[in-house]
C-alpha cells in the first residue's frame, strides 16, 4: 500500500466512522495487502475466516447432526464487496470447518451479489435457502437454492432454481427495488401454506412484507405487511420466531399457540442496531401484535454495543433457539486493510423469554465452556471504594470471567433527577467518576500503569423511589490509537439490587469484549485494539471506584483455549 492510499483510507474512515455497517469502497474491494504476521487482534474463539471481510450470518441450520453457518463474505478483500455465501460446519457451534462458498453469483437474478437470507427445513427434513440476489439492474430480488445431494451431511453444493427470481419488485407491487431484501426462515400456517418475511420500507415506514406460498416456489404477496412502523426506515434482516412463555427451551419457527409469544427482530439500517418487539402472532389476520405497554416503537435491543444483522434458528438437537450475530470492527478501514481482515461473529447465544415476559435473555451456548481451562476462583470478599483486585492465573487476552456483586447500603445510591439515555449516562460517568454506589466491575485489557484499559461496570442510581442499575462498557481508554471508534456503550439492566446479585460475565478475546449483565438480561459487545495491553502484557482486574464498599460474592475466571476455526 502506498502512503497516499493509507492517507485516503484514513480520510474515508474519518468521514464514515466505523459503525456496524458496510460502506462502499469501490477501489478497495479487491485490494489485498501483505498481511502482517503480527496479529494481536485476531480472535481465538470467536468465529472469523483466515482473511478478508465478513458480515451477516446467513441461513443457520442443523442438518445431519451438523450445524451449518453461511455468512456474507468478500473473497477478495478486507472491505465489503463481491459478496458470496461462505460456508462452515460445526458439531458444537465452537469449532468450525470451512467448506467452499455455497452460493455465489451465477444467474442473472444474483449476478451482482448474493446477499442475506435464511434456511427453512421443508417436510421430510429438506433444507431450502431463500436469499436476496442483486440482478443486472441492481434490483433486489428473492431467490431459492436447494442442496444438490441430501445424503451429503456437509451440504456442499447448492442448486438454484431456474425459476429465480421468485419475488421481485414490479410496477404493480410498487416495491422499492433498493429496499427489498433479507428473507426470513419461513413458517407454516394452519392452512398448510408457507409464510416468509422480506425487509422493506415505504418512504420512512420500515416494514416486513409477507409472502405466502403453497409449494415454496410460487409466492404471493399478502395484502398487508406482517408489521410496519412509521419513521423506522429500512428493516434489514428481519427475524420472526416464537418463544415459550416459560422456560428456556426453544421451539420450531412454525409453532403458535397461547403458550408462546412471538418476537419480531429487525436490523434498523438507520440506527445500525438490532431491535426487537415481543408480542403475539395473530394467525387469522397474519399480523404481529406487539404486547401492550411494551413497545409501539423499537426500544429493546439484543445488544447495546456493536452487534448487527443477527439471525436465530431452532436447534432441534438441544431443543433451543440459538442467536448468531455480526460484530463489525471499530478500527479504521486503513487498519483493516493492513491486518487483512474485518468482522467477526459473536459467540452463539441461547435465547429465551425472561419470566417477566418483558424481555429476552441471552446466554453463550453451553458448549463454549469446553474451552475453559485453568479455573481461578476467589473466595467472597469485600472490595473497598478505590480498590483494584488483580485476577491472576488466567490468560488475560483470552478469558471468560464471571463476577457477582452484592450491595448492602442502597441508601448511598446517587439520585438521578431525570431519566437520561443510558449510553449518554455511561459516557458522562465513566469508570473514573465516583458515585455512592459504583462504578464497580471489571477492567480488561489493562496495561501496566493503566494507560490503556476497557472497563465494564455497574452503577446504581435512585430514580423516583426506585433503584436503577446501569451497565456500561467504556472503551474511551481502550487504546492509545485514537483512529479507533472509542464510543462508550450502556444500558439499564432490569435487576433488583436489593434482592438480587449483580452478575457480569465477560468473554475476552484479543479484540472483543462480550459482556452479559444480570444473567443475560443485558448484553454489550465492544471491539478494542490495545497497543500496550496485548499478549502477555494485558491484565484483568476487579475494581470498585465508588465511595461505598461492595461485596464480591463470586469471582470465577478461566483462560480460554483456542477453538479450531479454519
Ligand atoms: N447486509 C447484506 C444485506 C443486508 C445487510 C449485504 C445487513 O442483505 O441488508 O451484505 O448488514
Amino acid at each position: 500500500m502506498t502512503i497516499s492510499t493509507i492517507f485516503l483510507l484514513t480520510l474515508f474512515s474519518v468521514i464514515y466512522g466505523s459503525g456496524a455497517t458496510h460502506h462502499l469502497f469501490i477501489n478497495l474491494q479487491t485490494l489485498s495487502s501483505d498481511y502482517s504476521s503480527n496479529q494481536p487482534y485476531r480472535t481465538a474463539y470467536h468465529f472469523q475466516p483466515p482473511k478478508n471481510w465478513i458480515n451477516d450470518p446467513n441461513g443457520p441450520l442443523r442438518y445431519g447432526g451438523l450445524y451449518h453457518l453461511f455468512y456474507q463474505y468478500n473473497p477478495k478483500g478486507a472491505v465489503w464487496g463481491n459478496i458470496v455465501w461462505a460456508h462452515s460446519v460445526s458439531k458444537d457451534l465452537v469449532n468450525w470447518a470451512p467448506l467452499d462458498p455455497a452460493i455465489f453469483p451465477s444467474q442473472p437474478s444474483d449476478i451482482n451479489g448474493c446477499w442475506s437470507g435464511s434456511a427453512t427445513l421443508l417436510h421430510g427434513n429438506k433444507p431450502v435457502i431463500l436469499y436476496t440476489g442483486i440482478d443486472p439492474m441492481n434490483h433486489q430480488v428473492q431467490n431459492l437454492a436447494q442442496p444438490k445431494n441430501l445424503s451429503d451431511p456437509f451440504l456442499r453444493e447448492w442448486v438454484k432454481t431456474p425459476k429465480n427470481p421468485l419475488m421481485a419488485p414490479t410496477s404493480a407491487n410498487k416495491i422499492n427495488s433498493s429496499s427489498f431484501r433479507d428473507p426470513t426462515t419461513a413458517w407454516l400456517g394452519k392452512d398448510g401454506h408457507w409464510r416468509v418475511l422480506v425487509g422493506s420500507k415505504r418512504r420512512t415506514r420500515g416494514m416486513a412484507l409477507l409472502y405466502i406460498s403453497k409449494d415454496f416456489f410460487n409466492w404471493v404477496q399478502a395484502k398487508h405487511p406482517l408489521h410496519s412502523t412509521l419513521g423506522s426506515g429500512m428493516w434489514e434482516c428481519p427475524d420472526f420466531f416464537p418463544v415459550l412463555n416459560s422456560g428456556q427451551l426453544g421451539v420450531d419457527t412454525s409453532v403458535n399457540g397461547d403458550y408462546v409469544s412471538h418476537v419480531l427482530k429487525v436490523s434498523l439500517d438507520d440506527k445500525k442496531h438490532d431491535y426487537y418487539m415481543i408480542g403475539s402472532y395473530n394467525a387469522a389476520k397474519d399480523v404481529f401484535v406487539p404486547d401492550e405497554g411494551l413497545n409501539s416503537e423499537f426500544v429493546l435491543r439484543y445488544d447495546y454495543g456493536k452487534y448487527y444483522a443477527s439471525k436465530t434458528f431452532f436447534d432441534d438437537g438441544k431443543k433451543r433457539r440459538v442467536l448468531l450475530g455480526w460484530v463489525n470492527e471499530s478500527s479504521s478501514v486503513a487498519d483493516d486493510i493492513k491486518k487483512g481482515w474485518s468482522g467477526i461473529h459473536a459467540i452463539p447465544r441461547a435465547i429465551w423469554l425472561h419470566k417477566s415476559g418483558k424481555q429476552l435473555v441471552q446466554w453463550p451456548v453451553v458448549e463454549i465452556e469446553k474451552l475453559r481451562a485453568n479455573p481461578v476462583n476467589l473466595a467472597p470478599k469485600l472490595i473497598k471504594g478505590g480498590q483494584l483486585v488483580q485476577i491472576n492465573g488466567v490468560t488475560a487476552t483470552q478469558a471468560d470471567v464471571e463476577i457477582s456483586f452484592q450491595v448492602s447500603k442502597l441508601g448511598k445510591a446517587e439520585v438521578l433527577g431525570y431519566l437520561t439515555d443510558p449510553q449518554i449516562l455511561c459516557s458522562k460517568k465513566g469508570s473514573a467518576v465516583k458515585s455512592g454506589l459504583g462504578p464497580f466491575g471489571l477492567l480488561v485489557f489493562a496495561s501496566e500503569g493503566l494507560q490503556e484499559y476497557t472497563s465494564v461496570f455497574f452503577r446504581i442510581f435512585r430514580y423516583q423511589h426506585k433503584n436503577l442499575v446501569l451497565l456500561c462498557s467504556d472503551q474511551s481508554r481502550s487504546s492509545l490509537n485514537k483512529n479507533n471508534d472509542l464510543t462508550t456503550y450502556g444500558t439499564f439492566v432490569d435487576v433488583d439490587p436489593l434482592h438480587e446479585k449483580l452478575s457480569l460475565r465477560t468473554l475476552i478475546d484479543h479484540s472483543v469484549v462480550e459482556s452479559f449483565g444480570g444473567e443475560g438480561r443485558a448484553c454489550i459487545t465492544a471491539r478494542v485494539y490495545p497497543t500496550l495491553a496485548i499478549n502477555d502484557k494485558a491484565k484483568i482486574y476487579a475494581f470498585n471506584n465508588g465511595t461505598s464498599d461492595v461485596n464480591i460474592s463470586r469471582l470465577s475466571a478461566w483462560s480460554m483455549k483456542k477453538a479450531h476455526i479454519h
